[in-house]
């Protein structure tokens, strides 16, 4: 594969220090290992300069004091921040923000605007070649867009227009199943309802989700297991637990509401225990992101009590080890698995018959250290275990999840106060995307229940996912594809490969707010159409509305945006989708025209359509808004044996073949997704830099590497081929042997369609077998 000269697929070129998505364009860089404590003043200073560059100095404060404030009465006070799904202060008393919350909710309210202007003074052609944080940081687009073959460029088009060009083409299809449609999880709870009975009633189950790629495997291990896809605690078991197994996450940079939950437990002598290959900011010590006199002074919280530092995908061999001596020490709780579990025989065996110098070799963590854990845990009567993309983005990841669960069934840590299994979620509302409907593979009774309410005929077949939908676009199958928010082009695997699918399609539709790569590597015909942000007011023919989200620990809220919108012409992701779907369903019995203008109707057929949303408009002005049930935290289980499930999952060989090293693809702390603010990554000391690669200092020995060396990084993918970025840097990091971390977007040039899970069918974007060599030269 060699690079299409201006086309940004993003594998460099041979000999040249590759540039990145970011706004560098080379000069120095640096790195130093850096101990200061993650929030407070670094994060405050780093505000300041994004406020300042976005050119809202008055604004912004303004915005940010309206934020997840969620008022006791009406609930119409603040909006709820866009910047990740960790939940609000239930106390509803603090301003609970942070660094990232505001950078993003800042990137969202820029002055700058993007209209047809722009783009008569730019073809795509041209554009094509601009890096993508230029892209973004052109503004809000403020029209909706039409491309138009003949001049390269995107001109402004009606909404009417727009409408029925969307209409005409769905209509035009040999069947529905020739179309997609993805979600980015910021959708609201409301237009994602509406999205998917619009795809349903058009007739397919093609919903490729963001959400996939977070958490699919953990809904899947945790539906088997307990019932239910989602986790069981709120913050309150959050405040209760004695002990936090967090695993897989960079809590500083990616939930950093959470440092002010991991203080609060430190103060009142709760282990915490971080499980990652990396040493995160979060591990140490923080400064409380609202803690305003501590900033002052300078006092820093400790935010974690152990690190432990399997390999890359090998925490099933550090769960397996820890279950391994609770069963030695006989430290179960008999009556608990007695009364609630099944399969504990098999699993008993299964674990018994496991040696430790598999667990030790597979894991990457000495039998002192597990046990030390494991100490820890059997001391423990309130135990959490906590996970993010770092366990759920590889190929056993299904299995990992569910020994988490058996971890936590052997002593009974599910279904009671400050215990349980507690996924962290991403985007803000991508928990709530899957609980309204965004879902390729609905269950029969999910469907029975919302074709009564909605009176649709949904079908029944199973739809496309991320990686299945690509395919099917390359191979022509998918013709029409619907993005609402997100960025695929960028976000989905195999870059080369997911640029030219997507140029294979008749039509892409874009609904976003910001100028990316997706609209820019489109269908024969492509259309923006530009949308309200979270922050801004949505006024409606009845009034202001109101939507609402669900948080990682499934309460359910209002949120009412508050600025004024970035241009006349936007409209609300609810409008823009009643608009669509009425123009591709002309003689539908819904009533589409209703929903666009007053919300309330929405969740009055929602409250209907989904369980656990009755009475959904009185409950959703709660002073908080309410938590959806979760059987599983009442012992519940959902199950087809009615029980909690054990499950003997074979241990993985998860180390790499000799020569090659096993890669995980990250967040840096300045950036969100594939918005990339800045080319630093403040708490792993890095600046100037995100073509780089973390590796264990050995390992760089090995391959005659020093420090900041040029290298390039080849991935083996399973379908034998081989795909190379060019021009990376080598830094040397406290990570185990084997294991080598760079950075989401840019790296998916690397990850090939067919390196997709087999237990979850995601892409294995932290589990890519690549080899490291010095930078060939220069051809
Ligand atoms: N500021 C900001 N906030 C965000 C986002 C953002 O981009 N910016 N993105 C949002 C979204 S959509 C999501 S899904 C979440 C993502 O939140 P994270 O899961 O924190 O995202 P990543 O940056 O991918 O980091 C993965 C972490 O897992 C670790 N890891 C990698 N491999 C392994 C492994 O095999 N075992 C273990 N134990 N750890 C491993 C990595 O070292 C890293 O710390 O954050 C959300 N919040
Ligand atoms: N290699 C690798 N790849 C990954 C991951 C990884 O860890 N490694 N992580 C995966 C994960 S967890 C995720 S969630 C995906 C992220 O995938 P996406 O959700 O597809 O990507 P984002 O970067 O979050 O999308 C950013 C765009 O959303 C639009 N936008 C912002 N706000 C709004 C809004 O309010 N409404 C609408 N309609 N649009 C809006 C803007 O136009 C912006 O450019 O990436 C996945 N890809
Ligand atoms: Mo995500």
């Amino acid at each position: 594969m060699t690079e299409i000269a201006g086309d940004r697929q993003g594998q460099g070129s041979p000999g040249t220090p590759a540039t990145g998505r970011g706004p560098s364009r080379g000069g120095a860089f640096s790195r130093r290992d850096d101990d200061h404590p993650s929030a407070g003043w670094g994060a405050t200073r780093s505000v300041g300069r994004i406020i300042a560059a976005a050119r809202e100095p008055l604004a912004a404060p303004h915005a940010i004091l309206k934020m997840n404030q969620l008022k006791l009465s009406s609930g119409k006070d603040g909006f709820d921040c866009p910047g990740c799904a960790w939940p609000d202060d239930r106390n509803g008393l603090h301003l609970d923000v942070c660094e990232n919350g505001i950078k993003h909710v800042t990137w969202e309210m820029t002055r700058k605007k993007v209209s047809g202007e722009f783009f008569a003074e730019h073809t795509v052609t041209e554009l094509n070649a601009w890096n993508d944080f230029d892209l973004e940081n052109q503004g809000r687009i403020t029209e909706p867009l039409s491309y138009d073959p003949a001049t390269d460029r995107y001109l402004p088009i009606s909404w009417d227009d727009a409408y029925a060009l969307v209409g005409d083409a769905l209509r035009g299809l040999a069947g529905p199943h020739e179309a997609a449609f993805y979600t980015s999880g910021r959708l609201s709870n409301e237009a994602t309802f509406l999205y998917q009975l619009w795809v349903r009633e058009f007739g397919t189950n093609n919903m490729p989700d963001c959400s996939n790629m977070c958490h699919e495997a953990s809904g899947r291990a945790l539906t088997a297991a307990i019932g239910t896809g989602k986790g069981t605690c709120d913050l309150d078991d959050w405040e209760s637990a004695d002990l936090l197994i967090l695993m897989a996450v960079n809590a500083a940079s990616n939930a950093p509401r959470m440092l002010t939950s991991l203080a609060a437990a430190a103060r009142r002598g709760a282990e915490i225990v971080h499980v990652n290959p990396l040493i995160e900011a979060a591990s140490k010590r923080t400064i409380v992101p609202h803690d305003f006199v501590a900033m002052g002074t300078f006092r820093a919280t400790k935010t974690g009590t152990m690190n432990v530092q399997p390999r890359i995908g090998g925490d099933l061999a550090l769960l397996r080890g820890l279950a391994k001596v609770v069963l030695e020490q006989d430290a179960v709780d008999q009556e608990f698995i007695e009364a609630h579990t099944d399969a504990y025989d098999a699993y008993r065996k299964l674990v018994d018959d496991t040696g430790w110098d598999d667990i030790v070799h597979q894991s990457g963590v000495s039998e002192e250290i597990i046990r030390d854990l494991a100490g820890r845990y059997i001391a423990s009567r309130r135990t959490i275990i906590a996970w993010c993309l770092g366990l759920t983005q590889q190929e056993h990841s299904v299995d990992t999840m569910r020994e988490i669960i058996n971890l936590l069934l052997l002593r009974g840590n599910i279904g009671r106060r400050g215990a349980g299994p507690s996924p962290i979620r991403g985007h803000s509302n991508v928990q709530g995307n899957r609980t309204c409907g965004v879902n390729h593979h609905p269950t029969e009774e999910w469907l029975a229940k919302h074709d009564a309410a909605t009176g649709i005929r949904s079908p029944r077949e199973h739809g496309l996912g991320t990686v299945a939908t690509i395919e099917a676009m390359a191979a022509g199958t998918v013709k029409v594809f619907v993005s609402l928010g997100g960025n695929f082009a960028l976000a989905a695997p195999d870059t080369a490969a997911t640029f030219a699918a997507l140029r294979n399609t008749d039509l892409t539709v874009q609904v976003s707010t910001k100028l990316n790569r997706s609209h820019l590597v489109h269908g024969r015909r492509a259309l923006i159409l530009p949308c309200l942000g979270r922050t801004e007011k949505d006024v409606r023919a009845t009034g202001e509305q109101g939507i609402t989200v669900e948080d990682s620990m499934s309460y359910v809220h209002l949120s009412y945006g508050k600025r004024k919108p970035a241009s006349p012409q936007l409209r609300s992701e609810c409008a823009i989708l009643c608009g669509m779907a009425r123009a591709t369903l002309p003689g539908s019995a819904t009533p589409w025209e209703l929903y666009a203008e007053d919300y309330d109707r929405i969740r009055d057929v929602m409250a209907r359509a989904l369980t656990g949303f009755e009475d959904f408009n009185r409950r959703a002005r709660e002073p908080l808004g309410f938590r959806l049930a979760q059987a599983a935290r009442e012992r519940v289980w959902l199950t087809a044996s009615g029980k909690a499930e054990f499950h003997p999952s074979p241990m993985p060989d998860v180390v790499p073949p000799a020569g090659r090293l096993m890669l995980s693809t990250v967040r840096s702390h300045d950036q969100w997704n594939t918005t990339i603010y800045s080319d630093n990554d403040r708490y792993r000391g890095v600046k100037n830099l995100r073509t780089l690669l973390f590796m264990n200092p050995e390992d760089m020995a090995e391959r005659g590497l020093r420090e900041f060396d040029l290298i390039d990084i080849t991935s083996h993918a399973r379908d034998g081929g081989t795909r190379t970025v060019w021009g990376y840097r080598a830094i040397g990091y406290d990570t185990p042997r084997g294991s080598v971390t760079g950075y989401m977007p840019e790296l998916n040039v690397l990850c090939a369609l067919s390196d997709t899970s087999s237990q979850s069918d995601q892409p294995l974007t932290k589990h890519l077998i690549v080899e490291v060599t010095a930078a060939a030269p220069a051809p």
